[in-house]
């Protein structure tokens, strides 16, 4: 484990930062949230979450807040039971609001949709049909291997409608990942498409699902969206097409009230093996805290707001801030297929101008990538429409936030930087817009309702000024239920590095400035943060190893300006790849691309005739960061040999 103390000298300029953004009269005087909203937390935290869970529609009452007798497995407003997609869809409609916007769609090639309310309850109810009429039943779980378009968001809600679990898996991850998540979960359906759209281009999908599919014999039917109209091998019997057997059904269908802790969906994330881990959400817990979040965060307004949430329906982002948040609060969202310079760098822009776009939620990645492209593009569109501005996924550097502040924000718009995990489900540290003064790079405090401490090794809450792990000592609504399968797996996660205490360890390295306000510092784990997604150092490690010209290898993260961390990865070849230069480099980082997915191609690959390891055999790659980073070396007394440093280092400065 990296110490929380490296970290911090990384980042001990950011921690200089003493700039301070009080919020404007003009927005607290019409903000949702409310500094008596902490007092009113603190005063009866069950008694708060039980006001924020009648945001919902309950078909019937539950009869206890929590009960956290079997922690840490959590149940959350025991006895209650509610549909989710009617949360989301049809309540709203019921309302007098079905003319309402729900969702203003942009394909990358330009062409559009706009769903409304009542759109959306005819889409996601004939889904419904569509998929009940294959056989599944609630509690059986469903792989959505899909790209950024509404038929996703109809596959995701007609799921939860009818209690089925989906499994969303991101469609830029490889035929292999999607194998071990359809097998993980035993999944009956996977819902894909033809083809995606990505920078101009159109590749198809459907191939990586056939090949997964082969080897995964819980799978009874795979549905395909025609999204590209590029060619597909189609098995009969086994697939079909949403077109044929969505289309024609019903528009109606009832939904059925299903139990608080009925599993929602399984989202999977790395961990510090190379398995990964199903992170399990439910119901009731689940939509309250997002409902909660998003209404308070983004201050979302559902009668005038426009809220675009530019992450990946395939993170957990995606399904919180894109899909369950903003429907169950009745927004009118915009969702984009593509990338973010297609046709050209100030696509964005014109879509906020388009739509007028108030609330915009994105990753620091993609703020620094903008800023590279230059302030002069933002510069030649309207973006006088927005009014606050979100940040999620990883630390955001004060440069990038200063930059998002004044290019974006117009120094108007109130900046939330957003701290949470897949885990969490939903927002757990966050400034209020509208109470909180903010600091460029801090997430500042717990939301109301939320409990989190900095603590240092043995588990003492920290003072201001010190740093150590984040943990959360209270439980709280969206909490995973624990890992798919593997409840050992859960304890030992989460739930055992602060046993005694009975902390949940969230894996990040954390500090407490002078006035007592959070830093996040990134992973203590080995796990990396590249532009938002998180891979494992052992994921690549596994996919380098596994090609033939590969002995060892051992990857690191290393501080990128654009992504946040880049991967770089020391590998050392076995013997006839060692003559073949720069094209076994590409080999690997093109087999790399196709074991995980191109996002965990390494950025560099440096070839080495040793590895650093400890003498339990475990590789020191704090060391290898240094390299990596470009630093001196640090202590490397716990090496079995401490020469091989030298030998490294020689190696890359001689070029070989
Ligand atoms: C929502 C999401 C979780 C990890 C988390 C942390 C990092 C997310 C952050 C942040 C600093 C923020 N992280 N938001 N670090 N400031 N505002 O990203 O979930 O993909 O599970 O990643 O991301 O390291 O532990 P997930």
């Amino acid at each position: 484990m990296t110490q929380p103390s490296d970290q911090s000298a990384a980042l001990d300029n950011l921690l200089n930062e003493s700039r301070a953004f009080p919020p404007s009269e003009e927005f607290a005087a019409q903000a949702n949230a409310t500094s008596a909203l902490y007092a009113e937390a603190d005063a009866d935290r069950e008694a708060f979450w039980a006001k924020q869970a009648e945001r919902l529609h309950w078909d019937t009452p539950w009869t206890k807040v929590l009960d956290w007798d079997d922690a840490p497995f959590a149940k959350w407003f025991v006895g209650g039971k509610l549909n989710v997609a009617y949360n989301c869809v049809d309540r709203h409609v019921e309302s007098g609001h079905g003319d309402q916007v729900a969702i203003h769609w942009e394909g990358e090639p330009g062409d559009r949709r706009t769903i409304t309310y009542a759109d959306l309850k005819r889409e996601v109810s004939k889904a419904a049909n569509a998929l009940a009429s294959l056989g599944l039943r609630a509690g059986d779980r469903v792989a959505i291997y899909m790209p950024m378009i509404p038929e996703t968001v109809f596959a995701m809600l007609a799921s939860a409608r009818l209690g089925l679990t989906h499994s969303v898996v991101f469609g830029g991850f490889s035929s292999e990942a999607l194998r071990t998540r359809i097998e993980d979960a035993e999944a009956k359906l996977v819902i894909t498409v033809d083809g995606q759209y990505r920078r101009g281009q159109a590749l198809p999908l459907k191939p990586a699902v056939d090949e997964a599919v082969a080897r995964t014999p819980s799978v009874r039917n795979v549905l395909v969206v025609r999204r590209t109209g590029t060619d597909v091998d189609f098995t009969p019997d086994r697939d079909l097409w949403w077109h044929e057997l969505v289309d024609g059904q019903s528009e109606e269908h009832t939904p059925e009230a299903f139990d608080a802790e009925h599993p929602l969906y399984i989202l999977y994330t790395s961990g510090t093996t190379g398995k990964p881990k199903g992170i399990l959400h439910t119901s009731g817990g689940y939509l309250t805290q997002v409902a909660y979040t998003h209404h308070n965060v983004f201050d979302l307004k559902p009668d005038t707001d426009v809220y675009w949430c530019a992450a990946d329906v395939g993170w957990v982002t995606g399904h919180s801030y894109i899909v369950y948040g903003p429907l169950a609060n009745r927004a009118t969202s915009v969702m984009y297929e593509g990338t973010p310079n297609t046709p050209h760098e100030g696509r964005w822009w014109e879509i906020v101008q388009r739509y007028k776009v108030s609330i915009l939620y994105t990753a620091p990645t993609t703020i620094r990538t903008f800023m590279k492209w230059g302030a002069d593009i933002p510069a030649r569109y309207d973006l006088s429409s927005l009014r606050v501005l979100g940040s999620v996924g990883e630390p955001i550097n004060p440069e990038a936030w200063m930059w998002y502040r004044e290019h974006i924000g117009g120094n108007r718009a109130p900046i939330v930087d957003t701290w949470w995990q897949t885990e969490t489900g939903a927002i757990m540290i966050s400034p209020l817009p509208g109470v909180t003064a903010t600091k460029p790079g801090s997430a500042m405090a717990p939301l109301p309702g939320i409990a989190a401490k900095v603590v240092d090794d043995t588990g003492a809450e920290v003072g201001k000024g010190g740093g150590g792990y984040l943990v959360l000592d209270q439980p709280w609504p969206s909490m995973l239920r624990g890992i798919w399968g593997d409840d050992q797996r859960y304890r030992d996660t989460y739930w055992s590095r602060f046993a005694e205490q009975g902390y949940y360890f969230a894996g990040d390295g954390a500090k407490y400035d002078d006035d007592g306000a959070i830093w996040l510092l990134g992973r203590v784990d080995d796990v990396m943060n590249v532009s938002g997604h998180r891979i494992s150092t052992t994921e690549v490690e596994s996919a380098l190893v596994s090609h033939p010209s590969v002995a060892e290898a051992a990857v690191v993260g290393a501080t990128d300006p654009t992504t946040g961390q880049g991967i770089v990865a020391f590998v050392i070849l076995r013997g006839d790849a060692k003559d073949q230069g720069e094209q076994v480099i590409k080999a690997l980082r093109d087999h790399v691309s196709k074991e995980i997915g191109p996002i965990a191609k390494p950025r560099q690959i440096m070839v080495v005739p040793e590895l650093p390891k400890t003498r339990s055999g475990k590789i020191m790659r704090r060391l290898l960061r240094d390299v990596a980073e470009n630093r001196q070396i640090g202590d490397v007394t716990t090496l079995a040999d401490s020469s091989v440093m030298d030998l490294i280092s020689a190696g890359l400065k001689s070029g070989s």
